[in-house]
C-alpha cells in the first residue's frame, strides 16, 4: 500500500467511526424531550358557532410566566387577543376581545419552558358567528360547541436542539489531522 492508500483508508475508518459517535449524539438529543404542545381550545381546524372568551394551549411541562406572548389573529387581520396572556402551569391562556368578526383565526404563541428552551408554534380555528358587540347582548348565555383539546395542533416546531455539524466538522478535522500524522510517522 502506498503511504497515501494507507492514510486515505486510516481516514475513511475514524470518519466512519465520527459519523457514527454523531448518529448516536443526535438521537440522544431527540430522546431528552423538549416542551412541546399536546393540546389547544380550540382545537386546531376546529369549528365553533361563537368566539370563545379565551384560547389556551396546554403544553407537557410548565411554561416560564415570563417571556410568554399569544396573539389571535382575525379574518381582518387584526389583533383579537386582548392583553397578556396568562401562565397557570402548563397552559397558556389569552383572553379574546368582544365584537370578533365571523370567519378564520390563527392563534400565534412563544413560551420558555423551565430549561429555558423558547417554544413557538401557531394554530388555526373558524367562528360561524360574529361575536357580540361590548354590551351589546348582556347575558345572552353562548351554547358553544367546546370543541375541546384533541388535535395536536401544527406548526409547533421546536426551535432547540444543538446543530450537530460543528461537531462533526471538527471530529473530521481531527481525525484528519491524526490520519495524516500516523501515517508520517510510520513512513
Ligand atoms: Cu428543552
Amino acid at each position: 500500500m502506498t503511504t497515501i492508500q494507507r492514510a486515505l483508508r486510516a481516514f475513511s475508518l475514524t470518519a466512519a467511526t465520527a459519523v457514527l459517535a454523531s448518529g448516536a449524539l443526535g438521537a440522544a438529543g431527540t430522546a431528552w424531550a423538549h416542551a412541546a404542545l399536546v393540546a389547544s381550545d380550540p382545537a386546531d381546524a376546529a369549528t365553533l358557532q361563537t368566539q370563545p372568551a379565551r384560547v389556551s394551549a396546554t403544553f407537557n411541562e410548565p411554561m416560564q410566566p415570563q417571556f410568554a406572548a399569544m396573539t389571535v389573529v382575525g379574518p381582518d387581520g387584526a389583533q383579537w387577543g386582548d392583553g397578556e396572556p396568562a401562565v397557570d402551569g402548563t397552559d397558556i391562556s389569552v383572553a379574546v376581545k368582544p365584537g370578533s368578526p365571523a370567519g378564520s383565526y390563527t392563534v400565534n404563541y412563544r413560551a420558555t419552558s423551565a430549561d429555558g428552551h423558547v417554544v413557538t408554534g401557531a394554530w388555526t380555528y373558524e367562528v360561524l358567528a360574529a361575536g357580540p358587540q361590548p354590551a351589546a347582548t348582556p347575558g345572552a348565555p353562548t351554547a358553544t360547541t367546546t370543541a375541546t383539546s384533541a388535535g395536536a395542533p401544527t406548526d409547533n416546531a421546536p426551535a432547540d436542539g444543538l446543530p450537530v455539524w460543528p461537531f462533526v466538522a471538527g471530529v473530521t478535522v481531527i481525525v484528519a489531522a491524526g490520519a495524516i500524522w500516523a501515517v508520517r510517522r510510520r513512513s
